[in-house]
């Protein structure tokens, strides 16, 4: 985004050239330099197009000298030699059979266009040119408010809906039956709502049942608070038992308007998520990386089709999509940026498993003797429960009586479980001895 001037610049120095150069054959198309003038047309932006000169309207200044003798009667003649500099915008008529347009260069060929541009043509694009702008899409982060919760809600970990990776948040199904909503908030932004043109929401699903076909609708709606606003977008889909991307939306979708009722980067926004199996399919169905994608921004490097999403990343050495230290501007591939640290939240950037909204528990300590691995700042400890009381009276020895083990993260205490065989007794174990912590 920052090169953009220097092209400018760069082309005004070139548009000069080529007026200096009427006689040299067409380079319609191709590449152009102070070197390599265009003829027929001008160099915008390091590429010749056809009737791109015009005549133009300049501002100049001029310097004229005049001498001049007057005999006799008084007529005179007079020489005069100026100079003008001027600029113009090419306002000027374009050659017979072409007429100036509103084009949009992308020259790097990515498919997302840089700032518009004027030029001659027979209507279509100039080379490398487009007709509608194509925008990147600036990536929202993760989500960090997980609205779920309660009995009525049954997906399970939704925190784990926070990262573009596997852990995933779940859902038990029913056949026919619409699942309780994943309502999910606090997605980092800081684009204009101005510039906005549609919004993406992309998540990773996957079946967990291997043997059924799962056949699901997902709608995805769009949140003020946990009111929906505009209109929901829908698809229905095999899941695939593989992690696999499901994009709702799009770059030129508003969602029914959506976007102009409540800004993507305010807190009260939000993405809420229903499936319902459509099939047999009773069994879970995962979600993962909820991700929303804001488009609406210029090509931030049209010089390099390899990146054109803008991006504040932050050093992030121990790769768990959490950084640390102070945010770069930078100018990245989406997939590059997804796969970047866009928070400085990182507690500990030498220790991947240490991340905020960790939900996995760890046994062993940290480096600084904490088991703070979900970076709130405490030790949190999962509480353990021990029986101290067992019955089989329903055929299965289950436990009947039971003290909770609280306070002792990461040590090892005398866990006991009403076994599966042998006589139905609290029984000491060794397998889930250590009280983990997370
Ligand atoms: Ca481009
Ligand atoms: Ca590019
Ligand atoms: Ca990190
Ligand atoms: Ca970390």
């Amino acid at each position: 985004m920052y090169i953009r001037p220097v092209l400018r610049a760069f082309a005004s120095l070139l548009l000069a050239a080529a007026a200096a150069c009427p006689l040299q054959p067409s380079l319609d198309g191709k590449q152009c330099d102070a070197t390599h003038p265009c003829v027929a047309g001008s160099c915008i932006e390091g590429v010749c197009l056809a009737g791109g000169e015009g005549e133009g309207e300049g501002e100049g200044e001029g310097e004229g000298e005049g001498e001049g003798e007057g005999e006799g009667e008084g007529e005179g003649e007079g020489e005069g030699e100026g100079e003008g500099e001027g600029e113009g915008e090419g306002e000027g008529d374009c050659p017979d059979g072409q007429v100036r347009g509103t084009f949009y260069p992308d020259l790097d060929d990515d498919g997302v266009t840089a700032a518009a541009v004027e030029a001659c043509s027979d209507g279509a694009p100039p080379p490398l040119h487009r007709a509608t702008p194509q925008r990147a899409p600036v990536v929202l982060s993760w989500p960090t408010v997980f609205n779920g919760g309660g009995p009525a809600d049954d997906w399970m970990a939704p925190q784990d809906a926070d990262r573009l990776d596997t852990d995933d948040t779940h859902v038990d199904l029913d056949p026919s039956e619409p699942s309780n909503a994943l309502d999910l908030g606090g997605f980092a932004c800081d684009l204009p709502v101005d510039v906005l043109r549609g919004l993406e929401v992309r998540v990773l699903g996957a079946n967990v049942d291997g043997t059924t076909p799962a056949n699901i609708d997902a709608a995805v709606a769009l949140l003020d608070g946990s009111v929906t606003i505009g209109a929901a977008r829908t698809r229905s889909d095999v899941w695939l038992t593989s992690d696999t991307e499901l994009a709702f939306g799009g770059p030129e979708d508003d969602w029914g308007g959506a976007l102009t009722a409540v800004s993507p980067c305010v807190p009260s926004f939000g993405v809420r998520t229903v499936l319902t199996p459509t099939g047999s399919f009773t069994d879970d169905a995962n979600l993962d990386a909820v991700l929303v994608l804001l488009y609406g921004v210029d090509d931030c490097d049209d010089g390099d089709a390899s990146a054109s999403t803008p991006a504040v990343v932050y050093t992030d050495l121990d790769r768990d999509l959490y950084g640390t230290g102070g945010g770069q501007s930078t100018c990245l591939s989406l997939d590059g940026a997804m796969r970047s640290a866009l928070r400085n939240t990182d507690c500990d950037d030498a220790d991947m498993d240490a991340f905020p909204f960790q939900s996995s528990s760890y046994d062993t300590a940290r480096s600084d003797g904490s088991y703070d691995y979900d970076c709130d700042g405490a030790d949190e400890v999962d509480t353990l429960t021990s029986a101290t009381a067992c019955s089989n009276a329903s055929g299965t020895c289950t436990r009947t009586a039971s003290v909770q083990l609280g306070s002792a993260c990461g040590q090892v205490v005398d866990l006991q479980v009403c076994p599966s065989s042998g006589p139905c007794q609290p029984t000491s174990t060794t397998a889930t001895d250590r009280v983990p912590c997370n």
